[in-house]
Formats: C-alpha cells, sequence, structure tokens
C-alpha cells in the first residue's frame, strides 16, 4: 500500500497512543483516497481490538417519550412538527419492553425522550417520576442504565444518578456556537455543555455527540474532537444527519454518507479506549458493517419490534422487520469476524472508567 509518509507517521504514533498534534487531525480529516481511509479503517480496528478485543458491546433503545417541547431544525420530533408520531409509554410499558430487550441479550437500556414537559417542566414532580422509572428498568432489567432526556437541572442529574442511572447522554451536535444556534434554535449552548460536566460531578458517566453533514466544517469537527477530550467524555459518537419529513430541512440534499464512517475512525485513534457506537439509527442493519469496519465497539439503537416504539433519525426504519433486534445484529458481528462482549467485560469497563 501507498500511503503518504507524513500519514504513515500520523498513523502509527496513533497506534502507539501517543497524543496527536492540531494539525495532524487536521491531515486525518482531510483523507480522500481510498489507499489512505484504508489504512485510517485499519489503524482504527487494531486500536479498537488492542483494547477490546473481538467484544461488541449492545445497547437497548427505549424512545419512551416523542413529546418535546423544543424544536431543533434536524428533528422529525420538534415541537412544530405535526407530521411525527407523538406518544408516552406508561411506566409498566417501559419496565417490560427493557425487560424483553435484557432477555435478547443487551447489556444497557438507554431511555431516551424528547424534552418532554410531562417530565421536565413540572419541578421536582416529573425528574422525580423519571428517577423512579430508572430504579424500575434497573430492577426489572439487573442491567446498567443511560438516561437520555435533554438538559436537565444539577438537581435533577443528582436524582437520576441516585436512582442508579450510569449514563448521562446529551449530543452537543456541533461546538461551533454559531451553528449550534441554527440547529438548536432558541437553546442555550451553555447550558447544554455545562450539563455533562454536571453529570460527571454527580458521578454519571457521559455521552458526547455530534451530527455531521449539516454544515459544519473541518474547523468545527476539530473543536468538537477537542472539546470531546476537554469534557473526557466516557462515550463519544457521531451520526450522519438524515433530513426528516415535515421540517425546515426536509430537502436538504443527502448527506456524503462516508462521512460518519471516517469519522468514527478518527475518534477511535483519539479515543481508543472509550466506546464509540455504531447506531443502527441512521442506515439500519445495512449500516452496520461499514461502522464496525471504522471501529466502533458498541452497536446502539437496538429497538423491539411491535411495541410502537420509535427511533430517532430513522423512526421507523427496520423496526418492525425486526432487524434491529440482538437476533438480527449478531450474525453480522460474527460475519465481521467480532463477537457480543460479555455483559462481565462491559460491567468491568464501567468499573473502571468510573474509578477513572
Ligand atoms: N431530546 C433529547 C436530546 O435532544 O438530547 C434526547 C434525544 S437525542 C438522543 C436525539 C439525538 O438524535 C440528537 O441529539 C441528534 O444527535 C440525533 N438526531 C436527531 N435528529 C436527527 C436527524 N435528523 N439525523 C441524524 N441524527 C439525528
Ligand atoms: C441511537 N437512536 O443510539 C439512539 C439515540 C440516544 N442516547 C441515542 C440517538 O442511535
Ligand atoms: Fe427535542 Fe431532542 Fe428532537 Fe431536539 S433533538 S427536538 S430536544 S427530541
Amino acid at each position: 500500500m501507498t500511503i503518504k509518509p507524513h500519514l504513515q507517521s500520523i498513523l502509527k504514533k496513533a497506534l502507539d497512543r501517543v497524543a496527536l498534534s492540531r494539525e495532524e487531525i487536521l491531515a486525518l480529516l482531510n483523507i480522500s483516497d481510498p489507499e489512505a481511509f484504508a489504512a485510517l479503517f485499519n489503524t482504527a480496528r487494531s486500536l479498537r481490538e488492542a483494547c477490546f478485543g473481538k467484544e461488541i458491546f449492545l445497547y437497548g433503545f427505549v424512545y419512551l417519550s416523542t413529546y418535546c417541547r423544543n424544536d431543533c431544525r434536524f428533528c422529525y420530533y420538534r415541537r412544530s412538527n405535526n407530521e411525527s408520531l407523538r406518544y408516552r409509554k406508561t411506566a409498566d410499558e417501559i419496565v417490560a419492553v427493557s425487560a424483553d430487550l435484557a432477555r435478547s441479550g443487551v447489556h444497557l437500556i438507554d431511555l431516551t425522550m424528547g424534552e418532554d414537559p410531562h417530565y421536565l417542566s413540572r419541578g421536582s414532580t416529573g425528574l422525580e417520576e423519571l428517577a423512579e422509572l430508572v430504579s424500575r428498568v434497573k430492577l426489572a432489567t439487573g442491567l446498567p442504565v443511560m438516561i437520555s432526556p435533554g438538559v436537565v437541572p444539577e438537581e435533577g442529574l443528582r436524582t437520576l444518578a441516585q436512582a442508579g442511572a450510569e449514563w448521562y447522554a446529551c449530543y452537543q451536535e456541533t461546538h461551533s456556537r454559531t451553528l449550534f444556534q441554527e440547529l438548536r434554535i432558541e437553546q442555550d449552548y451553555e447550558q447544554r455543555y455545562q450539563s455533562k460536566i454536571q453529570a460527571h460531578e454527580a458521578g454519571l458517566l457521559i455521552e458526547e455527540g455530534l451530527l455531521c453533514g449539516i454544515g459544519e466544517q473541518d474547523s468545527d469537527l476539530l473543536a468538537s474532537l477537542e472539546a470531546m477530550q476537554i469534557l473526557d467524555a466516557d462515550q463519544v459518537r457521531v451520526m450522519n444527519f438524515i433530513p426528516q419529513k415535515g421540517t425546515p430541512l426536509e430537502t436538504v440534499p443527502g448527506t456524503n454518507a462516508d462521512r460518519e464512517t471516517h469519522l468514527i475512525a478518527i475518534m477511535r485513534l483519539l479515543f481508543p479506549e472509550r466506546l464509540i457506537p455504531a447506531s443502527l439509527d441512521v442506515d439500519g442493519l445495512t449500516g452496520l458493517p461499514g461502522r464496525l469496519a471504522a471501529g466502533a465497539n458498541v452497536v446502539t439503537s437496538i429497538i423491539p419490534p411491535g411495541k410502537g416504539l420509535a427511533g430517532v433519525a430513522r423512526s421507523s426504519l427496520d423496526i418492525d422487520d425486526s432487524r434491529r433486534t440482538t437476533a438480527g445484529v449478531v450474525p453480522v458481528l460474527k460475519d465481521n469476524g467480532l463477537q457480543t462482549g460479555t455483559i462481565h467485560s462491559y460491567r468491568s469497563w464501567l468499573a473502571q472508567q468510573r474509578r477513572g
């Protein structure tokens, strides 16, 4: 393989776990020829294997309420979209579906919602109801829980941590304040960012995330990768923007599908020991091999069929035909020389990360 010596030396540095400079990260963002991509992905897979072996973790996804007080321009569930499906599942339904997911062999339950006023605009009453839900899901499944509720006040984060949640996921999408304001209109950049710092202080692990193909420049991506380092995020993700019906960005041209895998691979080089999702929420099961080849080590957005549960970026893709299930994912892992991680490995990783 003939790749430029400069790139070769950057990849070697990453393999040796030497921190990369800004200029080197920009060089990785600028990769465009197939041989260079192959070398980048190869390095990402080697680092994943060095840190996690062949083990891949699986996250069950429960979108428990699609009501939202916000109006994010990119999101199907923005409050002004009258075309989107709205539901709020009962606590019993959420617990039952989580138990089904646990039986199927996932390692974690991700409880996600729109910024539903029922939970977030009734002071401590709503947050206590959410915390109670976390406790019940933990009890019924025996699994770690991630909560993805949007921005929650500091006190609420402590309540959720006390209820037993291990993770708080809240994606900035971009670390360009200008772009943030265009995407997450009328929301406070600082408040969203600080919520993650507060979550860490409350003892929660945090996931930071980016949208790509939504108007960001390479310099914005660089700033995001640096922000993820400063935040010391325990899990880092990127998702290609998917245009949504009934939203202002409905007709923007589709993004370059390779952008997401390119960024997943760069994230693996910068965060070799952290968790990096391959989300089924962007391109469904068909998109999984490419994301695994880029160095992802968690499969997220596993959704039980037939329960009226939605995805986010792809509200229905692959759900009711049972492709977004553990049974759908496991053969794909095998075909790609990987295997389902053990719950023991997942818990050891969590314990070590929480000690750190
Ligand atoms: N409402 C909470 C919030 O916004 O933090 C929780 C839901 S959050 C997990 C939904 C995430 O899905 C967004 O932060 C965004 O990264 C991603 N997403 C939403 N709409 C999308 C779209 N059209 N294309 C790709 N990703 C999207
Ligand atoms: C996913 N649909 O993992 C989910 C969601 C929320 N923590 C995650 C975006 O792709
Ligand atoms: Fe609401 Fe989250 Fe969608 Fe924004 S991304 S509109 S906060 S559900």
